[in-house]
């Protein structure tokens, strides 16, 4: 009887459970009545009577091993299941809403594509890497104009008559010299000029220009076009100036502002205290330009204007560096 004790307790030492099998299996070998604990006490009523206090102690000791071991198994399993649970996906919670958000640019350049296209406008683009004709010489910049020189153009280095676009209106040109009259069209994209990277200016920002080309249209086409743009580009309140001004493939050249709508016009470090800030350019297109691209200038006129993306993101938002925009940081991208 001594020995199968021993044994016994020994067994209970080094079990271990980490299933409920495995708990249940010890509970009917140690605990239950059908165990051998059941069996013990009725070996134990054989037992001499001088012996019984020696024996009786013993079982008693090994009795209560038992049910604190079945204890210990218990609280074990659990913790096992608990953690169990703990690292197990539940698949009816909510996913969490990392999922991305869409580019503040992207942003600004469908609203602005919404906006035209309501408006009769369609969409056009073309190529980054041009020729100088498309992006110069067809835009009537003359040959020593200062935008061609190295300082402001990428010439590809191998061959200068390869460069990267300085503006979309290659894009223009290149509707106009293949299509036929009427021209109604804006052209977001990605424009590149070689300046000294800071909060203000990078060598590469996206543009959206745009082209109406018909039999009688006039300055009154294009201030109205883009007073309704201005509206609901920055609230229905927006005033719009045009300001006289030069471009090579313009003529007359107007710059567009809008009234400040930080500060109503009352003056903030947005406007710098002028009550008006500026947008984009815009022209009557130089008769040159049609006639470059094959297009009679007696029986056809249009304006044309050009905004920077960047810069009216900027504004909307408030953004003061042109470099967020592409450093693909999520503490800014997430904000949008
Ligand atoms: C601007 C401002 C004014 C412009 C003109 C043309 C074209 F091809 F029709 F001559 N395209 N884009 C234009 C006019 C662009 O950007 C500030």
């Amino acid at each position: 009887m001594k020995e199968k004790i021993d044994e016994y307790l020994q067994e209970i030492d080094s079990l271990k459970a980490n299933t409920k099998d495995e708990l249940e299996q010890f509970r009917l070998r140690f605990i239950s009545k059908k165990g051998v604990m059941t069996d013990l006490f009725q070996a134990f009523k054989e037992v001499p009577n001088e012996q019984k206090k020696e024996y009786g102690s013993q079982l008693n000791v090994l009795k209560e091993k038992a049910q604190e071991k079945f204890q210990e198994l218990i609280d074990e399993v659990n913790s096992v299941k608990a953690q169990d649970e703990a690292q197990s996906i539940d698949v009816t919670l909510p996913s969490p809403s990392n999922t991305g958000s869409i580019h503040p640019l992207t942003k600004t350049k469908n609203r602005v594509i919404q906006i035209f296209e309501r408006q009769g406008f369609s969409v056009a683009e073309g190529p980054e890497v041009e020729d100088d004709f498309h992006n110069f010489t067809a835009l009537n910049f003359p040959e020593n104009h200062p935008a061609r020189e190295m300082q402001d153009t990428y010439f590809i280095t191998k061959n200068p008559d390869t460069l990267l676009r300085t503006h979309t209106s290659n894009v223009q040109i290149r509707l106009m010299e293949h299509g036929k009259p009427p021209f109604r069209s804006i052209m977001p994209g990605r424009v590149y000029r070689n300046e000294a990277i800071s909060a203000r200016a990078h060598c590469f920002f996206n543009q959206v220009e745009g082209l109406y080309v018909d039999k009688k249209v006039s300055f009154k086409d294009l201030k109205q076009t883009l007073y309704h743009f201005s509206k609901e580009m920055f609230g229905k309140d927006t005033q719009v100036r045009f300001r006289p001004s030069y471009f090579p493939f313009t003529e007359p050249s107007a710059e567009i502002d809008i009234s400040c709508f930080i500060c109503k016009g009352d003056g903030c470090k947005i406007c710098k205290h002028t009550g008006w800030v500026e947008i984009g350019g815009s022209g009557m297109v130089d008769p040159n330009v049609l006639e470059a691209c094959g297009i009679d200038s007696g029986e056809y006129s249009g304006f044309a204007f050009g905004m920077g993306i960047e810069r009216i993101t900027m504004l909307k938002y408030q953004i003061d560096d042109i470099r967020l925009f592409s450093e693909n940081d999520m503490r800014f991208l997430s904000q949008f």
